[in-house]
């Protein structure tokens, strides 16, 4: 968020709107996220100072932000109600702070959405994996949110963005991004619009197996980034699962896919020094054994022999949206330079390209430890 974007909000307005207890003190940008607009609230509570989370929700991304938090209000109330009996288990999911009239958001006088949660103390987000076992520590808290919604009581939640994950609609759109070429940038891109027509049989793959009912619907998170879960600073621990926006129907691998994207290379996602880009292999097989740990217990056969693949297919597919968005001049991702978005897609071409170089590896991987969970699943 640019600096001017705190100056056009009028937090202590936004503060009054929630029935929070405490004085208001400050509060300030916060996290690396790309889409909402979060702020760091400090309350004075008689002497005691307490941290919430302010969040404007981008409706320009999601255009109903009223169901969206009907969604996360559903949802947050279901994982509670299942760690209830856990000493902390106002750590382990969001809390939201409700506004004085009762709703789970306030609409400010510019028309803005806001929510405000409790802040997840004592636990930090990371943008670059540091460690397999943090990586295997992130996946099977994901795993474990998957596992917690398969019982989700009450009608299938809102599609906060429809169609977010199916990989050919959103080469579709990248394919009129490049006809309408509104910013005349097509020409500068002949090396990434190659890579893409070579990839193009690919992006149906796990749409197909769902039709043919050997993935199922499951309600997920859809964006699993790895800075959308919080890790306990004591123990490593995945303590909460946040950024519940895109939490819809999916499908399980596109989570899992989207860990292998945010999780197992050492560079950043806007790196412009591609030889950083790598998949590494320890990350890999470590997030593969969290997330099975986390829910193999539901997954099918199919799904499991799909992680790999699904690393590939949602690297290629984020990487075919801000591609899109470069083409349609910048209009949905953040960005802090002109070229940001092209080079967010250039990370993530070339991990797909490192992924591909090591697929089998990965997949037998994988089969390895299928073998040994349906093994334990026999005794
Ligand atoms: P975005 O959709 O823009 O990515 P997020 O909901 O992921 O927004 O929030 C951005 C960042 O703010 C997160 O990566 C995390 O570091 C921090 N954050 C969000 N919610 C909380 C919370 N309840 N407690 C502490 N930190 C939080
Ligand atoms: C966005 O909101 P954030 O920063 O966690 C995006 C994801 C992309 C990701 C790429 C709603 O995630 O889909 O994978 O950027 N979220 C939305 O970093 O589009
Ligand atoms: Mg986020």
């Amino acid at each position: 968020m640019s600096e001017s974007a705190k100056g056009i909000h009028n937090l202590p307005e936004i503060a009054s709107a929630f029935y929070i207890y405490g004085d208001f003190v400050e509060a300030v940008p916060y996290g690396s996220g790309h889409i909402n607009d979060t702020f760091a609230a400090t309350y004075d509570q008689s002497g005691r100072i307490v941290r919430y989370v302010f969040q404007r929700i981008n409706h320009n991304v999601f255009k109903n932000p009223p169901a969206l938090m009907d969604n996360v209000l559903r949802v947050t109330n279901h994982v509670k109600e299942k760690l209830s009996h856990l000493h902390d288990s106002s750590r382990r999911t969001l809390t939201l702070a409700l506004t004085h009239n009762e709703k789970p958001f306030y609409r400010d006088s510019n028309g803005n959405y806001w929510r405000a949660y409790l802040f997840i103390e004592g636990a930090s987000t990371y943008d670059i994996i540091e460690s397999p076992e943090q990586a295997r520590l992130a996946a099977k808290a994901f795993g474990e949110f998957q596992g917690h919604l398969v019982d989700l009581k009450g009608p299938r939640l809102s599609e906060t963005i429809p169609d977010f994950h199916n990989t050919p609609s959103r080469l579709a759109n990248l394919d009129a991004a490049v006809k309408a070429d509104v910013c005349g940038r097509v020409k500068e891109l002949k090396a990434e619009l190659d890579f893409v027509e070579k990839r193009r049989h690919i992006v149906s793959h796990l749409l197909d197996l769902n039709a043919k009912g050997l993935i199922p619907e499951r309600t997920t998170h859809n964006d699993t980034k790895l800075n959308n879960v919080m890790l306990d600073d004591e123990t490593g621990e995945g303590i909460c699962v946040i950024d519940l926006d895109t939490v819809m129907p999916g499908l399980a691998l596109y989570d899992f896919g989207d860990l292998v994207r945010t999780s197992t290379s050492p560079a950043a996602e806007d790196e412009k020094d591609l030889s950083k880009v790598a998949m590494q292999m320890p990350m890999f097989k470590a997030l593969a054994e969290g997330y099975i740990q986390g829910a193999g217990h539901f997954l099918t056969d199919s799904e499991i022999e799909n992680m790999a693949f699904s690393g590939k297919l949602i690297t290629f597919e984020i990487g075919l949206r801000f591609l899109t968005d470069y083409l349609s001049g910048d209009k949905y991702f953040k960005i802090k330079r002109p070229e940001h978005n092209l080079d967010r897609c250039r990370t993530q071409f070339k991990l797909v390209e490192r992924i591909e170089e090591q697929e089998a590896e990965m997949n037998a991987y994988v089969a390895s430890l299928k073998k040994t969970i349906r093994k334990k699943g026999d005794n």
